[in-house]
């Protein structure tokens, strides 16, 4: 006996039953790291601020991010998801702007 589609309709019918198994599919987010760059006229105190304002460091972890930066030219700030990462940058940017300082801030796919 055949279906609409001309294949063998068996097992579906009375008495038997058809077990689907569905896959959890979770896709963990990509991370991207948050970076500031050294540059010779941002005020020290101003980029621990930074720090402290926007990435919720405190006092001694921010000079320490802070220091780092000066001595390498580059350092991270924090580590986040895409929009997240994108908002920081925006408003680390914004705020050393409108202080006229010529901090950078970038962000980086890890
Ligand atoms: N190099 C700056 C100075 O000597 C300090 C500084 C540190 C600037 C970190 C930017 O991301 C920075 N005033």
């Amino acid at each position: 006996m055949a279906g609409d589609d001309g294949r063998p309709n068996t097992p579906s019918g009375p008495g038997t039953s058809v077990i689907t198994k569905v896959k959890p599919r979770t896709k963990r987010p990509s991370l991207y790291r948050v970076l500031i760059l050294n540059d010779d006229y941002t005020p020290m105190e101003f980029v621990v601020h930074v720090l402290e304002k926007f990435f919720q460091k405190n006092a001694e972890a921010a000079t320490k991010i802070m220091l780092h930066v000066h001595h390498h030219g580059i350092g991270e700030c924090g580590v986040f998801t895409y929009e997240i990462a994108e908002t920081k940058v925006t408003q680390v940017m914004d705020f050393a702007r409108k202080h006229q300082h010529p901090l950078q801030c970038v962000m980086e796919k890890k």
